[in-house]
């Protein structure tokens, strides 16, 4: 397609679209000059980050004008997630006005009611539809529903949304519902077509979106479409099954997916004292994506720092996944202001773009959190922007960071013995002790800090972190399930996601977890990488169980 165009303005993963749209079999231009714009035979906007960034740029690259324009013509138009948002008069996120192509304001969805961003797989239900109520018949050459189907779930990640109202409702296509919130989750009209969810991440329900936008041709008559109301559903927001991949170089300098006791990574049968290889890091993400994963996560966990920043082996590994798995992927390890060989200096913002340029939606900051939050503790809880969490943050949007927290038990008799916060732990310590604080640590849980997990994790929220990735080393490779204490002493702590890990170690820890605590995503390692519990039988289990998660789509 020549006149296949895309709008990026620098704010982040635009390569997992690209990829996407390659996949389907179509090459992409970018816009380079606002007289691309109106250049372009079809147009694609995918927002990243913030609503005031977003417009900054469109505005600062002169490309806001054209845009109008194009939208104006007629040809067709998809906005993505801010790319969506930006459609709309404003947002309660900036001071900047949006385009202004469909009236209303995009609001802060209530924290008080439920976790925020909005993190996961949705629903989203179709409003429109042709006269004989055919979702997927075509007019003029385009589904009207854009190949969006009521019985599949869409990735969505974002705090702020267009409330569903009667002002919005000839350009609202889908309607989804988020705790007590109903909010427009896809807009169309003539010529215009935009998603509140990434398509691009929404495994093959989110190609196939795609696909209809990009072999159709993007016009609807709307005078043929038929509206209804929508109808309060049932909260349809899954549980995310995260699949991780601890990363490492093994002692012959090859790059492998490794898997500790404890996080000890090394070998303990036979004669060697290897590092254990549990398989090449890109194969094994494109297995987890096609066994239904909703996540994959990776962690570096040594610092490849003998080489410059543009080097590192993960970037590498990152580019050739994102070709194939179509899902959220988040890399951690080594996320921290960094000196490459030469003296030259790269923040952690710019290391973070690094690996959002070559494919990660999110980035994973373990050891610099920590040392962040005994700054800001040091300074009477003063946020001073300098922090990795507050300038990814800033950039990239909350939602693009997630904390990696890597605590352990710390035994205590009696809770006055202790500053910090302890939990009565239903494993007893070694001398009958039935109290423990979660001390955090740094390197690889190498080093104990004087800080416990409560006080890092309110901090990391505080300094604008979107998620927590809660892992636990007494637990971590022992099968024996998650430790549920932490996990809820957590979840009550904050109100932006949290992730469940260590312990995984059969289907009935996945119905556990999220029977007995609020956590939105639960993760696992071994018994993935050593094909002991398959993705599927995991969600199978939990459908029984009248959990929530993504039905496995194994096909485009
Ligand atoms: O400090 O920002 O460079 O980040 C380092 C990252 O690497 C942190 O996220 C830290 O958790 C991770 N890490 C460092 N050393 C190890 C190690 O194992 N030696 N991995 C390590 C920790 C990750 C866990 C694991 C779960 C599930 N392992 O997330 O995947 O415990 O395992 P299971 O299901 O098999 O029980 P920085």
């Amino acid at each position: 397609m020549p006149g296949l165009y895309m709008l990026d303005y620098g704010a982040g993963n635009v390569r997992s679209l690209v990829n996407a749209v390659n996949r389907l079999g179509y090459e992409l231009q970018f816009v380079k000059d606002p007289s691309d714009i109106l250049k372009a035979d079809k147009l694609i906007f995918p927002g990243v980050g913030a609503f005031g960034h977003a417009m900054e740029a469109l505005n600062k690259k002169g490309y806001a004008q054209p845009l109008k324009e194009y939208i104006a013509s007629g040809r067709p138009f998809m906005g993505i997630c801010v790319g969506m948002q930006s459609l709309f008069e404003g947002s309660d996120e900036s001071n900047l006005a949006g385009l202004g192509v469909i009236p209303g304001i995009v609001k802060e969805f209530n924290k008080d009611t439920k976790a925020v961003p909005h993190m996961g797989w949705n629903a989203a239900q179709v409003l429109k539809s042709t006269p004989e109520g055919a979702d997927d018949a075509t007019i003029s050459g385009q589904a009207i529903n854009y190949s969006i189907n009521d019985d599949s779930e869409y990735y969505f990640v974002h705090s702020f949304a267009v409330p569903y109202t009667d002002k919005v409702k000839d350009w609202v296509l889908t309607t989804t519902q988020y705790g007590d919130e109903v909010f427009v989750s896809s807009v169309q009209r003539g010529n215009v077509f935009a998603t509140q969810f990434h398509p691009e991440k929404s495994g093959y329900a989110g190609l196939r979106v795609l696909r209809s936008f990009l072999t159709g041709t993007g016009i609807v008559d709307d005078s043929k479409v038929v509206v209804k109301e929508p109808v309060v559903p049932a909260n349809r927001l899954t549980k995310r099954i995260i699949a991780c991949l601890d990363v490492r170089s093994n002692d012959n300098g090859d790059l492998v997916v490794t898997k500790g006791d404890q996080y000890d990574v090394r070998e303990k049968i036979g004669d060697g004292n290897d590092v254990r290889n549990l398989g090449k890091p890109v194969d094994l993400a494109r297995r987890y994506f096609e066994e239904g994963a909703d996540e994959v996560t990776f962690l570096n966990i040594t610092s490849f720092r003998n080489c410059p920043l543009g080097d590192l082996p993960m970037l590498e590994v990152l580019k050739r996944t994102s070709e194939t798995v179509f899902v959220p992927l988040t890399i951690g390890g080594g996320i921290r202001d960094v000196v490459d060989p030469d003296g030259t200096i790269h923040p952690a913002f710019e290391v973070a773009g690094e690996y959002f340029r070559s494919g990660a939606d999110k980035v994973s900051i373990g050891s610099d959190a920590v040392y962040a939050v005994e700054k800001y503790l040091a300074n009477g809880c003063k946020k001073d922007g300098t922090s990795a969490i507050e300038t990814i943050a800033k950039a990239y949007g909350a939602q693009a960071v997630v904390v990696s927290v890597d605590p352990r038990r710390v035994y205590v008799k009696d809770p006055s013995e202790t500053i910090h916060r302890v939990v009565k732990n239903s494993q007893k310590g070694p001398n009958g002790e039935e109290y423990c604080w979660y001390q955090c640590t740094v390197k690889g849980g190498r080093e104990g800090r004087d800080i416990d997990v409560h006080q890092l994790v309110t901090a990391c929220e505080a300094l604008g972190a979107g998620e927590i990735l809660l892992n636990c080393m007494d637990r971590d490779g022992t099968n024996s399930g998650y430790e549920l204490e932490l996990i809820n002493d957590v979840k009550a702590a904050v109100s932006i996601p949290v992730i469940a890990s260590s312990g995984a170690g059969c289907v009935e820890h996945f119905d556990e977890v999220f029977e007995k605590t609020n956590v939105e995503a639960a993760l696992a390692a071994g018994i993935f990488h050593r094909r002991e519990v398959p993705i599927q039988n995991v969600k199978d289990h939990l459908r029984k169980c009248n959990v929530n998660c993504r039905a496995v789509d194994a096909e485009l």
